[in-house]
C-alpha cells in the first residue's frame, strides 16, 4: 500500500511492546495499572493483528487481482484452537512478544493461557477443518473457509460427583481482537413462505428474512507471506421479522420472530455424529450455505463480467453434509435470479461441487423430512425434486432396475413420512467424492454409496486425513521442535514433513534417544504438574501415560480401556509382587448432552478412579485421570506427554482419526485396532513400533452376520467375566450396585467383549516394550519420522490436485 502514508507496524521487541500499551490504553482504554492478564492478552493481540493485517489485505489484493481460481471450504464447524500464540509462531513474531512482554514484567507464556478457546466444534471434523485452513494459506492456496459464528460452542464440561454437566461456553466473553468484523457484509436470508409458478418461471415468496453478517478471522500461514480469511456468519437479529405482519403495519408481532428466530447463530450442535433432527438445525445450515453461496457469486461477478464462467473460476467444497444446501441453493440462484436454464446451472454445479464423507455410521447420515423442507425452504425442495427426477431418467435409461431406482433416489419413504437424503444429494451433485482414509474410502465405495459407485466410478476418491505440524509440534511440544531443528538440521520440516524421515537415521543413537527422553519427560512433568493442580491428584512422570483423549462414543469404546483397566487393577491385587509396570490412565473427552450411554461411560470412568486411585494396595501401579473439558488447547498439552496412544474403534468405524497422527508424532506408540488412518500409520511404523489387535473389518462382519452373541465371549473368558460381573454388579458404584448393568449388558453392539482377549495381551507386549527403555525411544522416534504423509499440507495438496483443480498463488503474485 505504498501510495498510502501509514506507520508500518514493526516486528521488534521495543516496537511490539509500545504498541502492545498504545492498544491497552488506546483500544481497550485500560489504565496499565489497572490491566488484568485479559486486558494484556487483548492488547497483545491487537499488536499482532496488525502485524498480520498486511499479509491478510495483500492476499485479497492478490486474489482479486490475479483472478486465479478460488477454492471456498463451506463447513458447519471449524475447530480452531487458540489463535495468539500459534499465529506469532506462524508469522515468526514469538521471540519479540515475549521480549516485550518480559520487558513490561510479565510472561507470555502465563499470559498467552488467558486466551478463550474457541470451541467452534464437536471434535475431529471441526478440528479437521482447522488444520486445512493452516494450510491452505502456508500453501498459498487462493482459499477461504466459511462458517457460523456461533455465539455458544461447544459446551464447557465439569465433572460434578462423576458425572458430566454441561455449562455454556463464553468464549465471546473477551474482545475478540482476531476478528473484523464486516458490518457491510450482509445478506438477507429467507425462510418459509411458498413458490409462485408463472409462465414458466418460477418465484420464491418467503415469509421470513434474517440478516447474516460477516466476521473475518486472519489465518496465517506458517511463513507470513498470506493469511486467507475465515468468514463466520452471524445473524442480525434487528433484521428479523416477520415480512407479511411487518407490511401488515404490525409492527410488534413482526419483531416476535425476532425473538423466535434469534438463536440462529446462537448455539453449536453438541453432536458429533448424530442427525440433530430439529428445525433449528436445518435453519443454520440453510443460514451459512445462503449467505456464503450469495457471497461466493458477488465475488464472483467483482471478479469476472459473466456468472456463466463461476464453474471455471470456484471450487465449493461440502464438509461432510451438513452444508449440501449449498448445492439446490445454487441452483435456485443461477435459474430464479441469473435465468440460467436448469441443465446450464446444474452442469455448472457438477463442476463446483465436491463432498468429503467423514462416516459411515447410519444414524449420522443427515436426512430431513420433505415436510419441515416445504415449509422452510420450498422452493429448494422443488429444486431437489427436479434433480432427482432428471437423475433417476438417466438411471432408468441406463437399464437399471426399478429397485436400484428406488435405492438411489434422493428422495425415500421412512416410516415416518417421506424424507430427502443429503448424502446422495451430495454424490449425485459433486464431480468428486472422498473418503478420510483409505480404509474408509474403500468402504465407502464397497458399503455406502455402492450403488453411486457403479453409476460413477470415476468420482470416488481418497484423501487421508492430515494434521498440521505446525500447530501439533512447534506450537504445542516447542521442546521437540527444538529437537527437530537440531538433528535434521533445518526448520524446513514445518512445511515439508517428509524431511522427518531423516530422523530415522537417529534412532538407534543413545544421544539423540536421551535427548527424546528429555523432552518426553519435561512434557509429562508439565501434564502432572496440571493434573495436580486442577484435579488434586498425584501422578509419577516415571509412570506409562497411556492416553485416550477424543469425544466419548460407544464405538470409540472408552469402556474396552475400562474393562482393561479394571482388569489389570485385579491382576495386581491377585500378584502384587510381580513387576507390574506402572501406568497412568489418562481419558478426556466430552458427550453429547442428549447421549445417555457415552455420559454413563465417563461416570464409569470417574468412579473407577476413585475406587482404584485410593486403593493403597495398587502402590500407584495405576492412576486413572479424567481430565475434565477436553478442547484444543488441553490436547495440546496432553498429547506431547503421552507414551501410548489408545485407538482402539471396532474397525470399520472410525472414518479415519486424526488424534492418532497427532499423538505419532509427538512419539507416542500406537495400540490400535486396524481401523481409520490407523492402517497407514501402522504400514509406515511398522509392527515392532506399533501395537496392532482385535478383529478386521471382515471379521468384525462375519461376527455380525452370525448374529453377535457377546455373552459367548464374556463367558468363555474367566478375566473377562470376573471384570464384567465386577462392574455390572457394583464392585465401582457400591452406593447403587445396578448402576452399570445397563452398559455391560447393552448388547455390545461395537463387540468391545470379542476384542478384550486380544486388546489386554496386547497391553501385556506394551508393558514389555516400555520395560527396555533403549528400544521404546527407538520405537518413539521411528514414529515421529514415519510421520511425514500425515501432514495436512499433503492432504491439501492432494485436494488441490485431485478433486479442486486449483494452483497456489506464486511468490511473484503477491504484492510485496
Ligand atoms: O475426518 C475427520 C474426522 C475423522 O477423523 C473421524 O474419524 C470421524 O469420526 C469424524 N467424523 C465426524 C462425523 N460427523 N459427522 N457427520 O465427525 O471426522
Amino acid at each position: 500500500f505504498q501510495e498510502y502514508e501509514y506507520a508500518m507496524p514493526q516486528p521488534n521487541a521495543e516496537r511490539i511492546r509500545q504498541s502492545i500499551v498504545y492498544k491497552l490504553i488506546f483500544i481497550l482504554g485500560i489504565d496499565p495499572k489497572d490491566a488484568t492478564p485479559e486486558n494484556w492478552l487483548n492488547a497483545a493481540m491487537f499488536a499482532a493483528r496488525d502485524l498480520m493485517t498486511e499479509s491478510f489485505l495483500h492476499t485479497r489484493r492478490a486474489h482479486e487481482s490475479q483472478r486465479k481460481r478460488m477454492v471456498y471450504y463451506l463447513s458447519m464447524e471449524f475447530l480452531m484452537g487458540r489463535a495468539f500464540t500459534n499465529a506469532l509462531i506462524n508469522q515468526n513474531l514469538y521471540e519479540p512478544f515475549a521480549q516485550a512482554f518480559k520487558e513490561l514484567g510479565l510472561d507470555l507464556g502465563e499470559i498467552s493461557e488467558h486466551e478463550a478457546d474457541p470451541g467452534l466444534g464437536n471434535g475431529g471434523l471441526g478440528r479437521l477443518a482447522a488444520c486445512f485452513l493452516d494450510s491452505l494459506a502456508t500453501l498459498r492456496i487462493p482459499a477461504m473457509g466459511y462458517g457460523i459464528r456461533y455465539q455458544y460452542g461447544m459446551f464447557k464440561q465439569e465433572i460434578v460427583d462423576g458425572q458430566q454437566v454441561e455449562k455454556p461456553d463464553l468464549w465471546l466473553d473477551n474482545d475478540m481482537a482476531w476478528q473484523f468484523s464486516r458490518p457491510n457484509k450482509r445478506f438477507l436470508v429467507h425462510f418459509g413462505g411458498h413458490c409462485v409458478h408463472f409462465d414458466g418461471k418460477v418465484t420464491w415468496q418467503p415469509a421470513e428474512q434474517i440478516s447474516a453478517i460477516a466476521y473475518d478471522e486472519i489465518v496465517p500461514g506458517f511463513g507470513a507471506q498470506v493469511a486467507n480469511p475465515l468468514r463466520l456468519w452471524t445473524a442480525h437479529t434487528g433484521d428479523l421479522f416477520d415480512l407479511s405482519k411487518f407490511n401488515r403495519g404490525d409492527y410488534f408481532a413482526a419483531m416476535e420472530q425476532q425473538q423466535k428466530n434469534e438463536n440462529i447463530a446462537n448455539v453449536l450442535y453438541p453432536n458429533d455424529d448424530t442427525n440433530e433432527g430439529k428445525v433449528l438445525r436445518l435453519k443454520q445450515e440453510y443460514f451459512l450455505v445462503s449467505a456464503s453461496v450469495q457471497d461466493i457469486i458477488d465475488r464472483h461477478l467483482c471478479r469476472f463480467p459473466n456468472i456463466k464462467t463461476l464453474a471455471d473460476e470456484v471450487a465449493i467444497h461440502l464438509n461432510d453434509t451438513h452444508p449440501v444446501l449449498a448445492i439446490p441453493e445454487l441452483m435456485r440462484v443461477l435459474m430464479d435470479e441469473h435465468h440460467l436454464p436448469f441443465d446450464e446451472a446444474w452442469a455448472m454445479c457438477q463442476k463446483i461441487f465436491s463432498y468429503t464423507n467423514h462416516t459411515l455410521m447410519s444414524e449420522a447420515l443427515e436426512k430431513w423430512s420433505v415436510n419441515l423442507m416445504l415449509n422452510l425452504l420450498p422452493r429448494h425442495l422443488d429444486i431437489i425434486y427436479k434433480i432427482n427426477s432428471v437423475f433417476l431418467e438417466q438411471v432408468k435409461a441406463s437399464g437399471y432396475d426399478d429397485d436400484f431406482v428406488r435405492r438411489v433416489s434422493i428422495i425415500v419413504d421412512e416410516h415416518d413420512g417421506q424424507q430427502v437424503r443429503m448424502a446422495w444429494l451430495a454424490v449425485i451433485a459433486s464431480h468428486k467424492i472422498n473418503g478420510v482414509a483409505k480404509l474408509h474410502s474403500d468402504l465407502m465405495v464397497s458399503s455406502l454409496f455402492a450403488d453411486f459407485a457403479k453409476l460413477f466410478p470415476e468420482r470416488f476418491t481418497n484423501v487421508t486425513n492430515g494434521v498440521t505440524p505446525r500447530r501439533w509440534i512447534a506450537v504445542a511440544n516447542p521442546p521437540l521442535a527444538a529437537l527437530l531443528d537440531k538433528y535434521l538440521e533445518t526448520s524446513d520440516w514445518r512445511i515439508h514433513l517428509d524431511k522427518l524421515v531423516k530422523l530415522n537415521e537417529f534412532s538407534g543413537s543413545l544421544q539423540v534417544q536421551q535427548e527424546f527422553a528429555d523432552v518426553k519427560r519435561a512434557a509429562k512433568v508439565r501434564l502432572a504438574d496440571y493434573v495436580e493442580r486442577e484435579l488434586g491428584i498425584k501422578i509419577s512422570p516415571d509412570a506409562l501415560f497411556d492416553v485416550q483423549i477424543k469425544r466419548i462414543h460407544a464405538y470409540k469404546r472408552q469402556s474396552m480401556n475400562i474393562l482393561h483397566i479394571v482388569h489389570r487393577y485385579f491382576q495386581i491385587l491377585d500378584n502384587p509382587n510381580a513387576d507390574w509396570q506402572a501406568r497412568v490412565f489418562i481419558l478426556a473427552g466430552k458427550a453429547a448432552s442428549a447421549y445417555h450411554e457415552a455420559k454413563h461411560t465417563i461416570r464409569l470412568i470417574n468412579d473407577v478412579a476413585k475406587v482404584i486411585n485410593n486403593d493403597s494396595r495398587v502402590r500407584d501401579l495405576i492412576k486413572v485421570v479424567f481430565i475434565p473439558n477436553y478442547s484444543v488447547s488441553l490436547a495440546q498439552l496432553i498429547i506431547p506427554a503421552a507414551d501410548l496412544s489408545e485407538q482402539i474403534s471396532l474397525a470399520g468405524k472410525e472414518a479415519s482419526g486424526t488424534s492418532n497422527m497427532k499423538f505419532a508424532l509427538n512419539g507416542a506408540l500406537t495400540i490400535g485396532t486396524l481401523d481409520g488412518a490407523n492402517v497407514e500409520i501402522h504400514e509406515r511404523v511398522g509392527d515392532e513400533h506399533s501395537f496392532i489387535f482385535g478383529n478386521t473389518v471382515e471379521q468384525v462382519e462375519a461376527l455380525y452376520a452370525r448374529g453377535y452373541n457377546p455373552y459367548e465371549f464374556v463367558d468363555n473368558d474367566p478375566d473377562l467375566r470376573r471384570v464384567f460381573h465386577a462392574i455390572a454388579n457394583g464392585h465401582f458404584s457400591p452406593e447403587e450396585t445396578s448402576r452399570y448393568s445397563a452398559l455391560m449388558h447393552n448388547g455390545d453392539h461395537f463387540q468391545r467383549y470379542a476384542d478384550f482377549r486380544a486388546y489386554v495381551d496386547t497391553q501385556l507386549k506394551v508393558d514389555a516394550h516400555y520395560r527396555d527403555q533403549a528400544a521404546w525411544r527407538k520405537s518413539a522416534i521411528i514414529n515421529i519420522a514415519n510421520m511425514g504423509y500425515f501432514s495436512s499440507d499433503r492432504s491439501i495438496e492432494d485436494y488441490c490436485r485431485d478433486i479442486w483443480y486449483i494452483k497456489p498463488l506464486t511468490e511473484q503474485e503477491l504484492p510485496n
